[in-house]
């Protein structure tokens, strides 16, 4: 349905998709109401803004003192580098991989269903780290009804799932289309680009059936696409030690018609774990940035982190908001021609770059 939205309406919606920090989100929701062209086809729409704008305010403000509770948040705030989900069906071995790489000691059972609540936890690797979030199963019969709630912060997911389970590919299956009707996508093409030589499947990166239906989508239903999520998806065939048959990933593949991104381990044998940083540090396409004061070396211990194509600018909003405002100009040292030049605030990063901002 035409909605004949503003292109104001459009910068604020992509600000919104963008934002992870609920102030921040919160504000947007607003632009967003103030801005939505007010008649019947936006009905639904202007209702859901409100509907957002209500639940992250209580969010914000905490569970109410006395009377009656709130349930819990699901929404985990984000922090390091990325967050990414561990999704998948029951006992696929999320939370060993979860434990294994963040020393969360998250429960593990033999049994499904074993985690019932999300869990963060900060996966070290180089000299940033990534929000590993460990959450329940979803299966063809259930799914935590907080789920897309626990999903709307995620930069990125790690499918895992057990094919020496029979029937892990239909639960697999299940589980994609479960979140596609909350309006979450599991796509395969990621931001960044992947080494090759680390992936056991490099997939298309996005075939062609799921790239023109979002064509369609952005195109006809723009007002239906603001609160859809594409979370960029990695498949983790995990358990590789036990016997399971790699055709499966084809069978499933075959059933969905995508090709992610996939990578087999093992946390029997080790195999594939030292992979799991490198991908996702590639897949997000992480640029990390130091900065340095006039006349001192730069501060080599904690980078600021950042996605491909973000600006000096972006730099500067993560060192402080007003100076993002303020700001000038500001030398670099790496992606720029020469070192210690002066650039802009449109002047692309890199990773590895050394940068001073004079406001
Ligand atoms: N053989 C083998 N077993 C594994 C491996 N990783 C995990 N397991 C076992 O798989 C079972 C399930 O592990 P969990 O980590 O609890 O699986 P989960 O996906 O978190 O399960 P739910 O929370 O119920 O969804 C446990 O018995 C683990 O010991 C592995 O690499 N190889
Ligand atoms: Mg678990």
């Amino acid at each position: 349905m035409p909605t004949n939205v503003t292109p104001e309406y459009k910068k604020a919606k992509e600000a919104f998709q963008r934002a992870k920090d609920p102030a921040e989100r919160l504000s947007c929701l607003k632009e967003m109401l103030r801005l939505v062209p007010k008649h019947k086809g936006t009905e639904h729409l202007q209702a859901e803004i409100k509907t957002r704008i209500k639940q992250l305010t209580e969010e914000i403000a905490g569970p109410k003192k006395g009377g009656a509770r709130t349930g819990p948040v699901h929404t985990i705030q984000p922090d390091g580098a990325a967050q990414v989900a561990l999704i998948g069906p029951p006992n696929t071995g999320k939370s060993s991989l979860h434990d294994h790489l963040t020393g969360s000691h998250a429960e593990v059972g033999p049994y499904p269903h074993t985690t019932n609540a999300p869990l963060p936890g900060m996966f070290a690797f180089e000299d940033i780290s990534f929000q590993l979030v460990d959450l329940p199963p979803i299966s063809a019969s259930f799914m935590e009804p907080w789920m897309p709630n626990a999903l709307q912060l995620a930069h990125a997911a790690l499918l895992i799932v057990d094919l020496s389970i029979p029937g892990c590919v239909e639960n697999t299956v299940a589980i994609r289309n479960r979140l596609e009707e909350k309006r979450i996508s599991l796509v395969a093409k990621w931001r960044g680009t992947f080494d090759r030589d680390h992936l056991d499947a490099a997939g298309e990166l996005d075939d062609k059936k799921s790239d023109s239906e979002t064509a369609h989508f952005e195109d006809d239903e723009e007002i239906d696409d603001t609160f859809r999520i594409r979370l960029p998806t990695m498949l983790v065939a995990s358990k590789s030690d036990l016997e399971w048959d790699r055709d499966e990933i084809d069978v499933f593949e075959e059933l969905i018609g995508v090709r992610y991104p996939a990578v087999s381990i093992s946390l029997k044998t080790g195999e594939g774990l030292d992979r799991i940083g490198p991908l996702l540090f590639q897949g997000l396409g992480i640029v990390r940035v130091y900065t340095k004061i006039p006349g001192r070396p730069a501060d080599k211990e904690r980078p600021y982190t950042l996605f491909y194509g973000e600006t000096v600018h972006d730099v500067a909003a993560l060192v402080h908001r007003d100076l993002a405002e303020s700001l000038k100009f500001a030398r670099i040292w790496g992606s720029a021609k020469f070192d210690g030049q002066q650039v802009g605030k449109d002047h692309v990063v890199r990773d590895g770059d050394i940068i001073e901002l004079h406001g």
